[in-house]
């Protein structure tokens, strides 16, 4: 056994035992992907796949990372494509049962890429579209400085994302480390895997230099793991400069090109065109010599790498990004090749590797011999790594099932959100829980009712030079409003981060966040991500659609109604009416609160039985007339009207009780802004004859969910479905429907199918413009008119 070194991080390690756990990472990582690809029949012809180079290139790096640096708390997100060396670890550190090894890509099995919500061994960090993933764990170290300000320190976390060099081209890195609301986080270190390769090319070497620049700029610290310690030495010999000169020089696509070589031809490709000092200085090195000399990376060298970290841990007041330079299928013969993004080894090359390592087909998926020392110190790693249960803490909070909102006169669901906002944040078992945030359109979307109770959050005070009684803008550590920069991006980033508190902080959140609804889409990208990886937030779009008629079509949102509606693991909810909104709000923030243990989902998809996860309003500044909602009120009562607002919706007016005998029957079925249009519809309809029931749908989502639900189970259990309750009380009759909603006319064109009757669905089809309301409406067919005439056309078809 070698010497201990110790590293400055203070774990004492073996270098030649922690050299041997990293050759068994880079095995049993190529073999996962291998087992996959050649042992697996999936009798579909379709290419498995998985990635050797990517992972080979960080297997130092995670290595370093897991059986050297890490502590329990700490969090690490995975470049995606790297996910086998993360199981391999976990498996190492027996936290990984041994029967996953051959299941990579496989229905129930490792997944492709890490996955909180579907990988078995502890992942926190979901990656896969590049950058999201990468920039998580900054908004996760900024959610625990806020909760650390306002619920007591944690056990510290160093958050620690693993990239890949070009996951460094995707805009919402910059956008994140941009962001003031991430200045400052010491406890972040990025960890570049410089392997200078993308998917399809090698990069060229200048962007590595501003991307460095740029980091700077940004107040990071940055650092370089460049050269290896073999050549570092070279350098530090007489005439060894020159030697550094020239391979810093030197096109990345050169340099490359130097790892697919014999030894013996790596002299001439590496002199090619060098000057004469060079060519002088290796002469005296051996071919033997000198092809792993030149490229010894220090991102494959231990010693290098847990100093670097070590560096990165001594800066607590900024980020750090750590710039290791690695070999992209280090370790591997497909290292260094261009075009090694996807290439696989042959079973005589994985042969070769399993032989070259000591390995037998017995004993290749073996964990480290416990009687070793490498065995031993994967033990007592799995020990240090061990992780304290959730301690459960803020489980007190109550959401009452509304805040008592009373809306006398005409108003917009924007403004009561704010409304309500500025109750719950004066309840005593809500109030600390509340954290909201928004991109630079706080004021504008009635937060600041909000922000003037509770402050702005910032780390360290600041002092306000406002005086502007409207909006007191007081920043400091309990301040419960995060300012964003305009990133709808961060946005969705944070809100993600914040609603997975509970899980990465310790701390149940009640996230809130607003945006400009046709913005959601800026953000969507983000917004997927964090509701694929299980966080629980709330987000209002608002104003939304062609309602806010004077602002023009890039403004108006029309197809974010559908991406509510269709997106898994998020509730979308449009309602007309304030009360109504109270309630659902409530009814939201109780469902976030409730939230329990996380699950590892391996079910069959389609049909979710339960709302575990986040919540879109998509809200409006049309005020509007709240009569109608008090006459429901008094119609059904609270308890069955709030029943049915919250499973999606209600019968507004109900035209049975006054048409005479033999009117048709027909629904004009509104979904938010429009609703006074549909009422005078219904209104004009009941003039000639007609009787039209209005039916407030408060959520599209809800209720097709629950059509859904019926029809699969139909399916599945190869039975009759019916039409669901919540769809049934409702639209107890059987009658033609007309949809109206300020959002793209598919969004409830379903219904009509939901109910085996005649359907015209109004909506908004094309890009909006400039006008009044009622100008918008008209140029729609949103107007009363209009839904006059959908009618009659929905009963022709009868
Ligand atoms: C948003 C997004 N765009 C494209 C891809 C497809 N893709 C996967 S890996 C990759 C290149 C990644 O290169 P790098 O980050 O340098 O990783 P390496 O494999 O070199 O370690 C691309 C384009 C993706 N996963 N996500
Ligand atoms: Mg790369």
């Amino acid at each position: 056994m070698n010497d201990l070194t110790t590293s400055p991080s203070t774990i004492s390690y073996d270098a030649a035992v922690l050299d041997e756990i990293q050759r068994r990472v880079l095995w049993l990582a190529t073999r996962i992907v291998d087992a996959a690809n050649h042992e697996r029949d999936t009798g579909d012809g379709v290419k498995v796949g998985g990635h050797q180079a990517s992972s080979a290139s960080l297997v130092t790096v995670m290595t370093a990372l897991y059986f050297a640096h890490l502590d329990a708390p700490d969090r690490v997100s995975v470049k995606p494509h790297a996910s086998p060396v993360y199981h391999a670890i976990q498996y190492l550190l027996g936290n990984l049962d041994r029967s996953y090894l051959r299941t990579l890509r496989a229905f129930g099995g490792l997944q492709s890429y890490p996955s909180r919500t579907k990988d078995p061994d502890g992942v926190d960090f979901s990656t896969g579209s590049v950058g999201l993933g990468a920039a998580a764990p900054l908004f996760a170290a900024a959610t625990r400085r806020y909760v650390d300000a306002h619920f007591g320190a944690r056990p510290r976390s160093r958050f620690i994302a693993l990239l890949g060099d070009a996951e460094l081209d995707e805009g919402n890195i910059w956008e994140a480390v941009a962001d003031p609301a991430t200045d400052g986080l010491g406890d972040v270190l990025w960890i570049v895997d410089v392997n200078r390769q993308s998917l399809d090319r090698v990069v060229p070497g200048v962007r590595i230099a501003q991307w460095e620049q740029q980091f700077s700029a940004a107040g990071w610290h940055v650092v370089e793991a460049k050269y290896g310690q073999a050549l570092q030495a070279a350098f530090a010999r007489s005439g060894g400069e020159c030697l550094r000169d020239w391979i810093d020089a030197m096109p990345n696509e050169h340099y490359q090109s130097l790892f697919g070589l014999e030894p013996s031809a790596v002299r001439a490709r590496f002199l090619d065109g060098a000057p004469a000092e060079v060519q002088d200085f290796c002469a005296g090195i051996s071919d033997d010599e000198l092809a792993p000399l030149v490229t010894d990376l220090a991102g494959h060298d231990l010693g290098s790498l847990l100093g670097a970290f070590a560096e990165c841990d001594a800066e607590k007041d900024r980020p750090s990004v750590l710039f290791a330079y690695t070999i992209k299928g280090w370790g591997l013969p497909i290292a260094g090749n261009p075009r090694n993004h996807s290439a696989l080894l042959t079973t005589r090359q994985i042969d070769q590797l399993r032989t070259s390592l000591g390995l037998t087909e017995a004993t290749e998926w073996d964990r480290l011999d416990p009687m070793t020392p490498a065995g031993q110190w994967a033990a007592a790693r799995r020990e240090r790594l061990a992780r304290t249960p959730r301690s459960q803490t803020g489980n007190g909070v109550v959401i009452p099932d509304g805040t008592g909102l009373r809306a006398a006169r005409p108003i917009s669901t924007q403004e009561a959100f704010g409304r309500i906002l500025v109750d719950l944040s004066r309840t005593e078992s809500v109030a600390p829980y509340l954290v909201t945030t928004a991109p630079d359109v706080a004021t504008s979307t009635n937060l600041a009712g909000f922000i003037n109770r509770t402050g702005v959050f910032s780390h360290v005070p600041r002092r306000s030079w406002s005086e502007d009684p409207v909006l007191k803008w007081a920043e400091g550590p309990d301040g419960q409003h995060i300012e964003l920069g305009i990133s709808e991006m961060n946005l969705f980033l944070l809100l993600g981060q914040l609603g997975l508190a509970w899980d990465l902080s310790d701390q149940p959140l009640l996230p809130v966040g607003t945006v400009y609804d046709p913005f959601v889409l800026r953000g969507l990208d983000a917004f997927i991500y964090s509701v694929y990886s299980g966080a629980r937030f709330i987000v209002a779009g608002t104003p939304s659609g062609v309602t806010l008629a004077p602002e023009g079509g890039a403004h108006q949102s029309t197809i974010t109604a559908s991406v509510g509606l269709e997106l898994p693991k998020v509730t979308f909810i449009e309602p007309a009416y304030a009360v109504a909104l109270d309630w659902l709000l409530c009814g939201a923030l109780q469902s976030i609160a409730a939230a329990g243990q996380p699950v590892i989902e391996h079910g069959i998809p389609g049909g979710e039985q339960t709302e575990t996860g986040s919540f879109y309003f998509r809200l409006t500044t049309r005020g509007i007339d709240q009569q109608p909602f008090q006459d429901a009120r008094g119609r059904l009562g609270d308890a069955i009207l709030r029943r049915q607002v919250l499973a999606g919706g209600y019968r507004l007016v109900d035209a049975a009780a006054d048409a005479a005998d033999g009117a048709p029957p027909v629904y004009l079925v509104g979904c938010g802004a429009v609703m006074p249009e549909v009422l005078t519809a219904a209104a004009e309809l009941a003039d000639e004859g007609i009787a039209a029931t209005v039916v407030d749908v408060t959520s599209p989502d809800r209720l097709y969910r629950a059509w859904q639900r019926t029809l699969r189970q139909g399916v599945r259990t190869a039975t009759a479905p019916s039409i669901p309750g919540a769809i049934r009380s409702a639209f107890p009759d059987r009658a033609p429907v007309v949809t109206v909603h300020d959002a793209a006319s598919h969004t409830m064109s379903w219904l009509g199918s939901a109910l085996g009757v005649p359907a015209v669905s109004l909506g908004v089809d094309s890009f909006g413009q400039s006008g009044s309301v009622a100008d918008l409406y008209r140029a729609h067919d949103l107007d009363s008119g209009s839904i006059v005439n959908a009618a009659l056309a929905a009963l022709s078809l009868r």
